[in-house]
């Protein structure tokens, strides 16, 4: 049953709503509890981080404070390639009952361990989320997140049967399928990356399949790479349906680790009663102020079989307290708007995609699907943005070469940075069908990465 509450909208129940709405006070006192208990789980369990803590004067969690988190020892992505693939196993080894992971940055996998407790724990945080997106028991979900040792798949999954939703297994791909069984069952909510929501949709409608009209969407949980409020207005166009942004990192738990609500679609709420979220400055890293971007860093405070203590995730976004109209007193992080590693140097100038990806979209007649070239041919460094026009739609002011100049002084103008856009013929693009989309590719020479773009 949904619930009018003082602000207006229509807000669906949460899943466990004491844990998510609990007054400011109990939680950091939850938290604090839970991060001595980490602590001490760390410290027995020997080891890398056992290592550091004690190099760090920690010498029993009791001891530590929710306020001294600041100066306590951080893991990277490396720590974890270092001890690949069980090195920071703080349960004996038959105690994993899962392995899942990420191909990763870079080509080498990262792979993580769970416990029972470890996917119980996942399933209700994929549960939260989903609920959050106004799905409830029975409602019927369709998820196109690969199923694998990626974590999409199979942690939505195990989250859908949690809250006592229907299920689709549908995975990845395969997209014609896809439309048959979209078609055919009518889904209320849609779960896979926001790319894949776009190349859906449009399968959709090729199959004469549009919202109100043999869809039944009511809103999309999307996540799993960066998309802009951009993209999410094209989502929501092409589907008829609330576009959510969700996040979450294998390392941490996978999906689930932050959602947004129905009810503000403003931020995603992090689980901290779970994971303890800080932002730092990914040079220093020194904490920075809410509001201010910076590298998102957790600490899995339940987590058995792979505690991480501050993870340096590499993700860049804000955080923000306060009033939530969907109840929730969980902090809100902001869109995820780019990797550390993601970012481009050009000419000096740091650029992320997504700050490219904003300028696009934000020209109604440019297509949703886009690729980053950068141009490293005999000791060049430029950035070439492909693009496409939107099909079915009326010409604009401009031919080809007048929407690439209006983008180019966009890019400009919001980067300042010269950008040559090139507006190729529809289906010029690469698209990805399963995994996350790639939206940078270096030209170094010979072919170029996309068909049709000039030498
Ligand atoms: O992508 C987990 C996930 C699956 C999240 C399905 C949401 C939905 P990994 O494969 O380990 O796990 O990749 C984690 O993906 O560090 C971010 O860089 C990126 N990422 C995940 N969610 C978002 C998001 C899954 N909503 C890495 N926005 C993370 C931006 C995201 N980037």
């Amino acid at each position: 049953m949904s619930v009018i509450n003082s602000d207006g909208p229509a807000v669906p129940p949460m899943f466990e709503p004491e844990a998510e709405s609990m007054p400011r006070e109990r939680l950091a006192a939850l938290q604090q509890e839970r991060l001595r208990g980490l602590v001490s789980r760390l410290l027995a369990a020997g080891g890398l981080q056992a290592g550091r803590l004690a190099a760090a004067g920690v010498a029993d969690g009791r001891d530590v404070r929710l306020g001294d988190l600041a100066g306590l020892p951080v893991t990277t992505k490396r720590d974890l390639w270092e001890h690949y693939p069980f090195g920071l196993l703080a349960v004996p080894r038959d105690q994993v009952v899962a392995v899942h992971g990420s191909s990763g940055t870079g080509g080498r996998p990262t792979l993580v361990a769970y416990s029972r407790a470890d996917l119980a724990l996942w399933a209700r945080m994929c549960a939260r989320a989903l609920a959050a997106a106004g799905a409830r028991p029975g409602s019927l979900i369709h998820n196109a997140y690969g199923y694998g040792l990626f974590t999409g798949g199979l942690g939505i999954h195990q989250g859908a049967i949690k809250l006592g939703a229907t299920v689709v297994p549908a995975s990845g791909g395969m997209t014609a399928r896809q439309v048959r069984l979209i078609a055919d069952l009518r889904p209320q909510i849609l779960t896979c990356t926001p790319s894949y929501a776009i190349r859906l949709g449009e399968a959709l409608a090729e199959a004469g399949l549009a919202p109100g009209d043999g869809l039944a969407l009511t809103a999309g949980v999307f996540g799993a790479e960066p998309w802009t409020e951009q993209m999410r207005a094209r989502i929501a166009e092409l589907l008829g349906l609330r576009a959510l942004d969700i996040y979450g990192l294998s390392e941490v738990i996978g999906p689930g680790v932050a959602a947004e609500c129905l009810a503000a679609a403003d931020g995603l709420h992090v689980n901290e009663d779970h994971f303890l979220v800080e932002a730092l400055d990914p040079v220093t890293g020194e904490p920075v102020p809410d509001g201010t971007p910076g590298e998102l860093t957790f600490s899995t405070l339940t987590k058995e079989a792979l505690p991480l203590l501050r993870y340096r995730t590499g993700d860049i976004a804000s955080l923000r307290r306060g009033h939530c109209p969907c109840g929730r007193t969980l902090v809100k992080m902001s869109k995820v708007t780019g990797r550390r590693d993601d970012m481009l140097v050009i000419r000096g100038v740091n650029v992320y995609p997504s700050e490219v990806e904003r300028v696009l979209l934000g020209e109604p007649e440019v297509a949703p699907d886009y690729l980053l070239v950068v141009d490293e041919r005999e000791g060049r460094r430029e950035l070439i943005a492909c693009c496409e026009r939107r099909t079915g739609r009326p010409p604009g002011p401009g031919d080809g070469d007048g929407l690439a100049a209006a983008l180019e002084r966009g890019l400009h103008d919001a980067l300042g940075l010269r950008v040559t856009v090139a507006v190729l013929p529809a289906g010029s693009v690469p698209r990805t069908e399963v995994g996350k989309a790639v939206r940078v590719a270096r030209w170094t020479g010979g072919d170029p990465p996309v068909p049709g773009l000039a030498g």
